[in-house]
């Protein structure tokens, strides 16, 4: 049974919510330190070792105040008991008849402190201050342990990620994917893509997600840039080269020097931009836009239509090109009012001078429906997969009988893989 004997004392407390437990047999003793602790404490009472005990598992204590005598347990096995359970809990060991032997059973055993009856009320309340301090202090460094561990783990997350990073950049190569003039299959130009050999961040997104997360966005763009002059420089009879471009990249200079790689190749290359969202949040777009034109490169805004992208950056930015995002091709010869929305991009366009590339092109039904809407300019698996640079110049979809099925085009020439 818990005995509640709280002091009936209306002082408010900051420190209410701590708790004691006073052990005592003689229930006067008892009651008297618990009500000289009420005021501060959340102070209850048992009147025997066992007693404690099942208080100590039923519920938190931050401080325990027991006699050394009591009739079942004694104070000393009740301070070893309540140890196996919490080793940092401070007991208060108070005993009648000091005997040096307890003292120093008692200090073995980790009390906190050892006091002589008759207990002086006030020493009391100071033991109990200093013991829950002691409790704080070690919930602090219990606390500040706690989270050493978890630095210690993100920092070795974080080690082993800048690793593969670096892994990634050593065996960076790009892939490129034909985009093609709608009727003849004959190549407008490529998108170059990014790979790894790393197989642990192969694919663009894991690759960039790893550069957001190191802080390396600049790097990836560098490399990849790179990467695309030398490629560049073994191209023949390739017009342009469409490269992605990060919107973090626009803010480094290294994009914007007349030394950089891919300088001498500026006016055959067009940069794709996507994510309007993080586009606005950069002040002297406009400005930096107008630094890369004058650079000789081209504009295309990516991902048209998947969220990312809207007409506004169109406008703002002055494209050549905006490439519209798969989604709005997908099944398009079934889909009357996404073909009326195509209809009216590929009509602005015509109308500002804008040239509309249709993305993720996958089937003849496709092509077709996208043919009837006057579209010039499109890109997907149909007409050639991404794949590394020996590049056909023309993708001839000559369809080998009725009812096709991508798997049943020919194409003039494979890309080379
Ligand atoms: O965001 P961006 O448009 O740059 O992404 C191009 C991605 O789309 C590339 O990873 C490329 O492999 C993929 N892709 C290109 N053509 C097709 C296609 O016809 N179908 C599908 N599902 N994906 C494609
Ligand atoms: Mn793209």
């Amino acid at each position: 049974m818990r005995h509640r004997e709280k002091a009936a004392s209306c002082e408010s407390s900051t420190r209410a919510q701590r708790r004691v437990l006073v052990v005592d047999d003689e229930d006067l003793i008892r009651r008297l330190y618990v009500r000289a602790l009420d005021r501060r404490y959340e102070a209850d009472g048992a009147a025997s070792g066992t007693e404690a005990l099942s208080l100590l598992e039923a519920s938190n204590y931050d401080v325990v105040v027991s006699d050394v005598a009591l009739p079942d347990l004694n104070g000393i096995e009740l301070l070893k008991k309540a140890h196996e359970q919490d080793a940092d809990l401070p007991v208060v060991l108070v005993t009648g008849a000091p005997h040096v032997e307890t003292a120093i059973e008692a200090v073995d055993y980790g009390a906190f402190r050892y006091l002589v009856k008759p207990v002086d009320l006030n020493e009391l309340r100071r033991t109990v201050d200093k013991a829950v301090q002691r409790r704080e202090l070690a919930r602090f460094r219990d606390q500040a342990m706690t989270l050493l561990g978890e630095r210690h783990r993100q920092q070795s997350v974080r080690t082993a990620l800048e690793e593969q990073f670096g892994l990634a950049l050593d065996g960076l190569y790009m892939l490129y994917q034909p985009i093609v003039h709608a009727e003849s299959g004959e190549v407008f130009a490529y998108e170059a893509l990014v790979r790894s050999h790393n197989p642990e961040l192969s694919h663009p997104a894991a690759l960039i997600d790893a550069a957001e997360r190191l802080g390396q966005v600049w790097m990836l763009g560098r490399r990849v840039r790179a990467r695309v002059a030398y490629d560049m420089g073994f191209m023949s009879g390739v017009e342009k080269v469409f490269v992605n471009v990060h919107p973090a990249e626009l803010l480094d200079d290294a994009l914007y020097e007349e030394t950089a790689a891919l300088a001498p190749f500026a006016h055959r290359v067009v940069l794709e931009i996507t994510e309007r969202a993080r586009l606005a949040k950069i002040k002297d777009l406009e400005a930096r836009v107008e630094r890369l034109r004058r650079l000789g490169f081209r504009l295309a805004i990516d991902d048209l239509g998947s969220g990312y992208s809207g007409l506004t950056s169109v406008v703002s930015l002055e494209p050549s090109f905006v490439k519209v995002d798969m989604s709005l091709v997908r099944d398009i010869e079934t889909k009357p009012k996404t073909q009326r929305l195509l209809q009216s991009i590929l009509d602005l366009g015509r109308e500002i001078g804008l040239d509309v590339i249709l993305e993720g092109v996958e089937t003849l039904e496709e092509r077709s429906a996208l043919l009837n809407l006057g579209a010039e300019l499109l890109q997907g698996y149909l007409f050639g997969r991404p794949a590394p640079f020996d590049l056909p110049s023309t993708f001839d979809v000559v369809p080998s009988n009725a009812g096709l099925s991508p798997a049943s085009l020919t194409l003039a020439q494979a890309p080379g893989q």
